[in-house]
Order: C-alpha cells, then sequence, then structure tokens
C-alpha cells in the first residue's frame, strides 16, 4: 500500500519490509487488521539492502522490518505490534485478549517463535552456519521443526479455539502463519502439527491475513 494517508491516531507510517520477511508479515497483517494505511518501503535481502548504509540509518542493526513515525525509526516487529496495540485501541480491533492469563498465553506463543525458532532460521544466521546452501535447508529445517512442535505442544497445553488462543486473531497468529510459510519454504511437514497447521489454514481465509501475504507485496514478483 503506498499512501501519505495518516492513520485516525494521527500517525503516518513508512513500513520497510521484504516480502517474503516473516517478521514483516507479521506487521503487515497488524497494519491491516487495524485497518491502518502506510507508505511502503521493499528492502531487498537477497541484494543485503538491509545491511546499506542508508537502510542502517533507519535501523542501525540492519534488519526488517522497521517503522517510520514522526521522523523516527523503529524496528523489532514485536515491539511494533505491542506500539500499535497500544495507540490504536478499539473500535480497532484488538491484537491481545483483555484476561491477563490469555495476554500471557499469546506472549509466551509469540516468543515461542520470534526467540525461539525464527532467529534460528533467518538468513545472516543460516549464513553464519553455513554458505553451502544444502546444510543451511537442513539447519534451517530442523529449527523450525523443533520450534512448531513446541508450538503444538504449547496449544495442547492452552486453550486454542478457532485461533492460537480462543476464537479472534492474536499477535501469536500474527506470528504462527508467516513461521508456517518459512516451514513449507524449507520442506518442513506442517501437517506433523494438526493444531497448528489447522489454525495456520484457518488464517490464511482471512482478507487482512491475505492482504499482508508476501505474494502480495511489492517487489515479490520482481525479486523471486
Ligand atoms: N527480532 C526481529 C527479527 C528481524 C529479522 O530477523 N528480520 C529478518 C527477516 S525476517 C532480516 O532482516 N534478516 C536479514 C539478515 O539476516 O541479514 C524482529 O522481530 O523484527
Amino acid at each position: 500500500m503506498n499512501t501519505n494517508q495518516k492513520t485516525p491516531a494521527g500517525q503516518a507510517l513508512t513500513l520497510y519490509h521484504y516480502w517474503r520477511s516473516s517478521s514483516s508479515w507479521r506487521v503487515r497483517w497488524a497494519l491491516k487488521i487495524k485497518g491502518l494505511p502506510y507508505h511502503d518501503v521493499p528492502v531487498n535481502l537477497l541484494a543485503n539492502a538491509q545491511k546499506s548504509p542508508d537502510f542502517l540509518k533507519v535501523n542501525p542493526i540492519g534488519f526488517v522490518p522497521a517503522i517510520e513515525t514522526e521522523g523516527k525509526c523503529f524496528g523489532e516487529s514485536l515491539a511494533i505490534l505491542e506500539w500499535l496495540e497500544e495507540t490504536n485501541p478499539a473500535p480497532a480491533p484488538a491484537l491481545l485478549p483483555k484476561d491477563p492469563l490469555d495476554r500471557l498465553q499469546v506472549r509466551q506463543l509469540m516468543l515461542q517463535i520470534a526467540c525461539n525458532t525464527q532467529p534460528l532460521q533467518n538468513l545472516s544466521t543460516m549464513r553464519q552456519h553455513s554458505l553451502d546452501k544444502d546444510t543451511q535447508q537442513a539447519w534451517a529445517a530442523h529449527w523450525i521443526a523443533t520450534g512448531l512442535a513446541g508450538y503444538e505442544k504449547l496449544l495442547q497445553h492452552g486453550k486454542p479455539g478457532r485461533f492460537s488462543v480462543g476464537d479472534v486473531v492474536t499477535m501469536a497468529d500474527l506470528c504462527l502463519v508467516p513461521q508456517i510459510y518459512n516451514a513449507r519454504r524449507f520442506n518442513v511437514d506442517v501437517a506433523l502439527w494438526p493444531l497448528l497447521s489447522a489454525i495456520g489454514e484457518r488464517c490464511l481465509t482471512l482478507p487482512e491475513c491475505k492482504a499482508a501475504h508476501p505474494d502480495r507485496q511489492p517487489g515479490a514478483q520482481l525479486l523471486a
């Protein structure tokens, strides 16, 4: 989406992202759920644009996504999700449940993906492990499978409904679905985990999730 429109909270948002970045998809999906307009800046990870001097002025640690508002830039998708939630309360749909224990569970699930899974299969981690594509593939598949198996166990001990916690999409789902997409890229069979794969399929039918999908982003065809 390319717009100079402001959000109801008066925010002019610029999102720096990469079409196939799972962390970027989390934020895009949140923006769509909240109905917030934003200006798009694609950052080509395959060309290492995230480490370019221009992008390092946006996010000094060289990761997407990053969001710019009021002339300031911030990275870390989960921090951005929390900020969007705080600054865009009802009537915008909530991304966290009201009940504190449900919130705790959402955050536990988010971190299972964002701390215990995604960083281990991130581009720079894989490259540090090996420059051999097959070795990278085996490494990523191992950590994604370990992470998703853990997520399934947490679901079994929690109270999933139509989505990861109850019947409303939360930040946990925003983390899960992009990770499932990565699992498929690395040939991990998500059917091994029936709860999370059913939730993932259900999410993919939602218009906001579809609109945030990698295939619908600028640069997707050019950079594939
Ligand atoms: N914890 C960060 C992770 C960000 C991250 O790992 N981004 C990846 C794309 S999903 C990236 O920019 N990788 C570039 C690299 O590894 O050089 C977040 O949640 O935003």
